[in-house]
């Protein structure tokens, strides 16, 4: 047994190490530069917030977000199978976690989002008349978003609702309610919550085919003389291969009809592929080549990585008047979507921060273009 003295000088250095620990961690998270405040002047700088960050469960990640975003949408907790789980209940304890922790931390919320075909609550799945189907989506999007009214800054009212062709997708508000449903998503969101913008969002709508269609739905939308305030570009995309060209045209065409354009789920896969997109009911099976960086990112690719984020940011900065906000889907790489998808358990590594919330080659390149 060691006598009582040297059992308090050894707690006090176990007690000081953590302290210097702590301070090297918090230290660094002051030392690199802020994102949001790098861009303020330009558009907004968003993440996508998982359970654990909206609960402040780590308040070393809380303090990091709240430096570096000033927006942020949540991941998961506003989809329709969990805030609305039953017919006639709904759960806003998450969300309304959310509101209060963007009031504290000075971050405005982007819900996402009222009306998608996937994360539908599952009860749907045994409604069968378009009675019934209407009714779920006036009273979803009148609760959902009246609940939220004054306490988001905007919501993503309707996602995804487009085929890659520009033709609209046979979900099930399609197939019941005929294509005017999207008109009247809008009309319901403006009725239940005047004051918050309203957005349509998508992947690929950057591609020609798919954004003329998402032209067609604005002006659709706007001929009806329904308010829709923005479009998202969700901007999963993949190392070397940025559409910038299209990226470019859209932003000018998207802004032609008035719209606010947003990159709201941004991302770079530098895992192997075969499809671009984003539809996450499409699945990939495992081979050994799928995960090739388990152990480490090649520097190559790091570089590609670095130099793709820059092109994409030189671009969204020359078009500043049009781009209001850039949100990453995700904080770092550890919790990206697309370490699980379209193949579970890989390695993958899109954003700007990597597994110890460290900065990347990639955010230097970033932050630099406002230098100097
Ligand atoms: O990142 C989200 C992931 O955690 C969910 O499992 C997935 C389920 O549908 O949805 C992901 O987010 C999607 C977003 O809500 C809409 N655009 C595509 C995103 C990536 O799939």
């Amino acid at each position: 047994m060691l006598p009582n003295k040297h059992i308090i000088a050894l707690s006090a250095a176990v007690l000081l190490l953590a302290n210097v620990t702590t301070e090297k961690g918090t230290a660094l998270a002051q030392s690199i530069p802020s994102l949001k405040d790098t861009f303020k002047k330009d558009f907004g700088i968003g993440t996508a917030l998982n359970n654990a960050q909206i609960e402040e469960r780590d308040p070393q990640m809380t303090e990091f977000i709240a430096r570096q975003f000033n927006m942020a949408t949540p991941e998961n907790i506003m989809k329709s199978a969990l805030i609305h789980p039953k017919w006639d209940t709904y759960d806003f304890s998450m969300g309304d976690k959310l509101v209060d922790f963007g009031r504290k931390h000075n971050i405005k919320i982007n819900g996402h989002t009222l009306i998608w075909h996937s994360q539908l609550p599952s009860f749907i799945r045994g409604i069968h008349s378009q009675d019934s189907i209407r009714t779920f989506f006036t009273d979803h999007i009148k609760t959902v978003a009246g609940h939220y009214k004054g306490k988001v800054f905007s919501w993503d009212v309707v996602n995804e609702a487009l085929n890659e062709d520009g033709t609209l997708r046979k979900s099930v508000f399609l197939q019941y309610l005929g294509d005017d449903y999207i008109t009247q998503a809008f009309r319901l969101a403006q009725e239940a919550s005047p004051g918050t913008e309203l957005y349509y969002n998508d992947y690929n709508n950057e591609q020609p085919a798919k954004r003329a269609g998402c032209l067609a739905l604005i002006k659709k939308v706007k001929e009806a003389g329904v308010r829709i305030d923005g479009v998202g570009i969700q901007g999963h995309w993949h190392v070397g291969k940025i559409p910038l060209n299209d990226i470019e045209e859209s932003i000018n065409q998207y802004a032609a009809l008035g719209m606010k354009v947003m990159f709201t789920e941004l991302d770079i896969e530098v895992l192997p592929r075969n499809f671009q997109g984003a539809d996450v009911g499409q699945r990939m099976t495992a081979n050994e080549q799928s995960n090739p960086y388990a152990a480490a990112l090649p520097d190559s690719v790091q570089q590609q990585l670095a130099a793709d984020y820059e092109a994409l940011f030189k671009l969204f900065l020359k078009h500043k008047d049009k781009v209001t906000r850039v949100t990453f889907w995700g904080i770092n790489d550890g919790q990206s979507w697309l370490n699980n998808w379209p193949i579970r358990g890989r390695t993958s590594y899109p954003l700007l921060f990597d597994r110890n919330n460290q900065p990347k080659p990639a955010f230097y390149r970033v932050i630099g273009l406002k230098k100097g």
